[in-house]
């Protein structure tokens, strides 16, 4: 037994877990009408319901405690105050500082946190005005009409969902372009139908060594020096979000064109700092501040409401009930809010990178399942899609449902049948449709008794599928903030619950690694055979059909 399932209340919950396996949520719907009473929270941003879970009290008492157990409220409080809890890198975690917005004064390692946060929100400041303003000039004293941010990853997920969110909020002073990938086809679609005059590149890399965004990143540079014949342009075209200011400087970038980045602020969860610039660029500082205000109100009820009122918190506890105790291994996300659409791609990274891991702490193979998978959809998409087998296949698949009760943009007669779909899916997923009822629907419609013997299985939902429900007001700046932090601090309360470093990426790290070496296998005549036979295999033939594509 590791250290967590060792604890009493984890052993307490394995047990209750077996009983609650053969409950119904239906019938614990019918037996407690204060049910949604119990397990809804409303906060400013959004209603949180989670009434459509297999719990009870009982069921959450028990979680609580755990919670208390695994000293949750102190794993928090370090978080806040910059104890160095990504113990495997030895850092601070504190992408809550760059959304702190009530200038409390925090000092780590002799750093004045919030003296640099500020003075980095006062460079994107200036930086976003001059170029949304047309007093930035490019080489050819033209205005920048384009920004096209190139980076992967952290430095790409969290700013292009923002931007997607919050597109109807922009107005279009500039136009925010993403290149993630170094298959060139995308950096050459971006790049087709813009003017390297009017055009200015973000270079998104922490690290500034990242193969894939070096890569794109001298593409783009010999596309403006292509048309610029003037090395010089590039001071011109070119800003750099990075740690790295060595390298940053070497590929041409000013120095004071380098927006820093801190060792204690995860890829994943930078999208509150220089990171977010393509952000700012095009909203405008001001509601790239809203943004961050939003973050800042989740951070502050995460911080400071009881356990048993705390949206993140409950959250994790949840992940946790039906992954760890009740065996699900996935989770879906559904935004019924097509601003959301890069939503689940964004949770994929942040969770599954965060407490996708299989060692604790103390580095001892865990014995329980750590997160399940992130998948989904906009959820009405998915709904003509794969929801088949959220209602009916052998796996059940939790899911949180994300909408809005206005839309950003109202087209009369839609939102309320989008809605209507939104809440009519959480109730069957719950409630689902028993054989009886299948019958009794089958013999209203005056079908055969053979046609109802022989349709009636196929046509019964056991139901008794877990659902979260997000319902916010209307995505903002402000909301969509909110809704993120309460992610993030999900995430957070799920890493320590399970013993999980959260904030590292060995995994991620080990592709780098191997990568870099076929490369410089790919560009020799050479075959090394020093891998297994498949991936022998397969890197000669790529080179032979290469080379015979090339004669
Ligand atoms: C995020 C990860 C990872 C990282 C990318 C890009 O938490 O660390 O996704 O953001 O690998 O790294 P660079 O920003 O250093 O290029």
């Amino acid at each position: 037994m590791t250290a967590r399932t060792s604890l009493p209340s984890w052993q307490a919950l394995k047990q209750h877990a077996g009983v609650m396996k053969k409950q119904h949520m239906k019938d614990l719907f019918n037996e407690n009408p204060q049910r949604f009473d119990e397990f809804s929270l409303k906060l400013p941003a959004f209603l949180f319901d989670y009434s459509k879970n297999l719990i009870t009290t009982e069921t959450m008492q028990g979680l609580f405690a755990l919670a208390r157990d695994c000293k949750l409220e102190q794993w928090r409080e370090k978080m806040f105050t910059g104890a160095r809890i990504n113990t495997t890198e030895d850092r601070s975690v504190l992408h809550v500082a760059l959304r702190d917005r009530s200038n409390t004064p925090l000092i780590v390692d002799g750093e004045d946190v919030p003296a640099k946060v500020q003075s980095a929100l006062l460079q994107i400041k200036d930086f976003t005005e001059r170029v949304r303003t047309g007093r930035w000039l490019g080489y050819s004293g033209k205005r920048i009409t384009d920004v096209v941010n190139i980076g992967v990853g952290g430095s790409n997920l969290g700013p292009q969902m923002v931007t997607e969110g919050l597109k109807h909020y922009s107005d279009q002073s500039v136009r925010v372009h993403y290149v993630s990938n170094v298959d060139g086809t995308q950096i050459a679609d971006v790049l087709r139908p813009l003017d390297p005059e009017k055009t200015l590149f973000i270079i998104s890399s922490k690290t500034f060594t990242t193969t894939e965004t070096m890569t794109n990143a001298q593409t783009a540079m010999k596309w403006l020096v292509a048309s610029a014949f003037d090395e010089n342009a590039i001071a011109k075209h070119f800003v750099a979000v990075s740690s790295n200011k060595v390298n940053a400087c070497d590929f041409g970038i000013k120095e004071e064109n380098i927006f820093d980045m801190w060792d204690w602020v995860g890829g994943r969860f930078s999208l509150w700092s220089a990171i977010g610039l393509p952000i700012a660029l095009d909203l405008g500082y001001e509601k790239f501040i809203e943004l961050l205000e939003g973050a800042f109100e989740i951070d502050q009820h995460f911080r400071n409401a009881p356990l048993e009122e705390n949206a993140p918190v409950i959250m994790a506890l949840l992940s946790l009930w039906n992954c760890t105790f009740l065996g699900s291994q996935s989770q879906a996300i559904l935004p019924y809010d097509q601003p959301l659409h890069k939503l689940t791609a964004y949770l994929q990274q942040a969770e599954m990178e965060s407490n996708g891991k299989s060692v604790n702490w103390q580095g001892e193979d865990v014995d329980y399942a750590t997160v399940p998978s992130i998948w989904g959809e906009i959820g009405i998409n998915g709904q003509h899609a794969f929801y088949q087998y959220l209602h009916q296949s052998n796996n059940v698949v939790p899911a949180d449902f994300i909408g809005s009760v206005a839309s950003v943009t109202p087209v009369q007669g839609h939102h309320d049948t989008l809605m209507a779909n939104f809440f009519a899916q959480t109730e069957a997923l719950m409630g689902g449709v028993n054989e009886q009822q299948v019958r009794e629907d089958l013999k209203a419609k005056g079908r055969t008794q053979e046609y109802i013997d022989k349709v009636a299985p196929h046509k019964v939902h056991k139901g008794n599928r877990p659902t979260n429900t997000i319902l916010m007001n209307r995505i903002s700046p402000r909301s969509l903030g909110s809704l993120i932090a309460l992610y993030e601090h999900k995430i957070f309360t799920q890493g320590i619950l399970l013993q999980i470093c959260s904030f590292d990426q060995w995994g991620v790290e080990l592709g780098k690694g191997l990568a870099n070496k076929i490369y410089s296998e790919l560009s020799t005549d050479q075959l090394n055979g020093k891998h297994d036979s498949s991936t022998n295999n397969l890197i000669a033939y790529y080179k032979t059909i290469k080379s015979t594509n090339k004669r």
